[in-house]
């Protein structure tokens, strides 16, 4: 069995596993539904996993894709593929076949897990893909993974791994096109997880409130592996609950959130000054938080949202201060380069820009990705001469070093947090009967923050209703990337070029919501 106090590799979880605290006993996870894991089970039933992924004999460096709703086995299922040595792939629920078909005739996972409700579907796209091993596993704790791993041993060495090794890709658009593998290593994840906890002061004594999903990068890697790396227990939700966060929060003293987070429980009456006491930090990320959102929070609970930036490719960013003498939290920015991380922006023609003026924000450090699998021409593009990336954003850093973002220039909607790629909604839209073409623009909204509207064009002669167009792409389509309203027009707004100027249509609908 491994030390706890010394990791004998680069392996991420032995990390995490030697910050366990020395009573393994006690509480790891508490679930709003009132279960218990202490950190021993933690230990345990990863063994366990672990010990049936060895079992299937895969090559070191696997992928383990998992489509799976939020549960604690579902972090267990996360945990064992780092100690196996494999590759973590998670992939949000609302995918639907086409899209899960994609992902995994392009990882080319050796496993893939699955809810124990889509076996069917899943499987048969798995096993056409050259998959072998598909397990399910429910949210109650059911399914043939678990009962699988319940015959294997709960003692297990993990596999050693390199800094440079790959411990997760996550699929993500990326710039433009279509979805990419960004590939993130032990290394990546480890150095980010490790800053935060310093950035962000976790101590002794922390307990974070877990909300969000955990198959994207805000929910996987920063929250989980905050409260990991720190010893922390966690409050945990399958699903966000405003009423019923906030009647946690006397427990906790950490809250991680994007915007519609705080928007929803802004809403609730029962959040109050006394409510949000015994919270030490507030954190929002992953879509820009209104100013209004900002000083609302402010005012209702005397708690000042820290806000931060990051990327899939490249885990954390930026962050405005914890500590007050390192600065003022201030509304509207993103604060300062998170420690080893370099930010820039730089003009058009490639050449730095100076404080305050606007550009494209490029960023290194041990944290930003290897590149996209098996993608080296589309790695090499977002990558300058200098070994640069490219985040796809537009802002300024101010001389202070705040750091602002105000817009993008890839063509992205991020709606409640989750990314809406105009290009693959149009695609679909493009291919339903009787229409022309298409264009979907984002238009603010008061929930999600920004949401999908579509515009389009039938083709001579066809009658086409854009409620029945919803109804169709809700059928092909993860449902948060289903425009909430589509236009039928005659023509679509274009420059001299014959570019479409989504600017029009935005501006157009801008107030469509409010
Ligand atoms: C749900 N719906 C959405 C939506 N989520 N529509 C647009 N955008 C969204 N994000 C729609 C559904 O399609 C459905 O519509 C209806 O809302 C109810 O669905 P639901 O599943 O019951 O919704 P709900 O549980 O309320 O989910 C809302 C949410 C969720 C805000 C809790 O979207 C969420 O957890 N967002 C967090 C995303 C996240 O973690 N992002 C981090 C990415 S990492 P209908 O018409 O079918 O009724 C990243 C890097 C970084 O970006 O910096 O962190
Ligand atoms: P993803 O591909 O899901 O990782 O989304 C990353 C993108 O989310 C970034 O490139 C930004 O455009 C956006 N983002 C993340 N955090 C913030 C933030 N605090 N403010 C504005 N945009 C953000």
């Amino acid at each position: 069995m491994m030390s706890p106090a010394m990791p004998t590799s680069s392996n991420l979880f032995s990390a995490l596993r030697a910050a366990f605290p020395a009573d393994l006993g006690s509480v790891a996870i508490e679930t709003d539904e009132g279960l218990h894991y202490s950190w021993r089970d933690l230990d345990r039933a990863t063994a366990m996993l672990a010990n049936l992924l060895n079992a299937l004999d895969l090559p070191a460096g696997s992928r383990i894709a998992a489509q799976i709703d939020k549960s604690v086995e579902a972090v267990m299922l996360y945990l064992a593929t780092l100690r196996a040595g494999h590759v973590f792939l998670p992939l949000n629920t609302a995918y639907q076949s086409a899209e899960i078909e994609y992902f995994i005739g392009n990882a080319e996972p050796a496993v893939v897990v699955c809810t124990p409700g889509n076996f069917s579907w899943v499987s048969k796209i798995a096993f056409k893909a050259g998959t072998r091993n598909v397990f399910t596993l429910g949210d109650d704790r059911t399914g043939t993974l678990l009962d699988r791993a319940a015959h294997h041993g709960d003692v297990h060495e993990p596999v050693p791994r390199a800094a440079d090794d790959l411990a997760a890709v996550i699929y993500t658009s990326g710039t433009t096109g279509r979805s990419k593998g960004a590939m993130l290593t032990q290394g990546n994840l480890l150095s980010n997880a490790r800053v935060l906890q310093d950035s962000w002061g976790w101590q002794p004594g922390d307990v974070l409130i877990h909300a969000l999903p955990i198959f994207h990068v805000h929910g996987l890697f920063v929250a989980l592996h905050g409260a990991l790396i720190n010893g922390s227990r966690m409050i945990w939700f399958n699903r966000f609950d405003p009423k019923r966060v906030i009647a946690r929060m006397p427990q906790a003293t950490v809250f991680m959130g994007v915007p519609t987070l705080y928007v929803r429980m802004l809403a609730e009456p029962s959040l109050t000054k006394a409510a949000a006491g015994a919270i030490r930090l507030f954190i929002s990320g992953s879509a820009p938080l209104l100013i209004e959102t900002f000083n609302a929070w402010r005012e209702r609970t005397g708690h000042t949202i820290l806000e931060r930036y990051g990327m899939s490719e490249t885990i954390m960013l930026t962050s405005n201060p914890y500590r007050a003498q390192a600065g003022e939290r201030r509304g509207g920015t993103v604060g300062f380069a998170l420690p080893g991380v370099g930010v820039r922006v730089r003009g058009d023609g490639g050449q730095d820009l100076p404080a305050g003026e606007i550009g494209g924000i490029e960023v290194c450090g041990p944290n930003v990705f290897k590149g996209y699998w098996r993608m080296p021409e589309k790695t090499a593009e977002e990558f300058t001469a200098d070994g640069w990336f490219k985040t796809g954003d537009v802002g300024m850093i101010d001389a202070q070093g705040y750091v602002t973002i105000v817009g993008r220039s890839k063509d992205l909607i991020i709606s409640g947090g989750y990314n809406v790629y105009p290009a693959e909604v149009e695609g679909y839209l493009n291919e339903l009967p009787g229409v022309a073409e298409s264009a979907l623009v984002g238009v603010p909204h008061p929930d999600f923050g920004e949401v999908g509207v579509a515009v389009v064009v039938p083709r001579a002669g066809a009658a086409v209703d854009g409620d029945a167009l919803i109804a169709t792409l809700k059928t092909q389509l993860a449902n948060f990337k289903i425009p909430k309203r589509c236009f039928v027009v005659d023509d679509l707004p274009r420059n001299t070029m014959g570019k479409v100027q989504k600017n029009l249509l935005r501006e157009q609908h801008k107030t469509l919501f409010s």
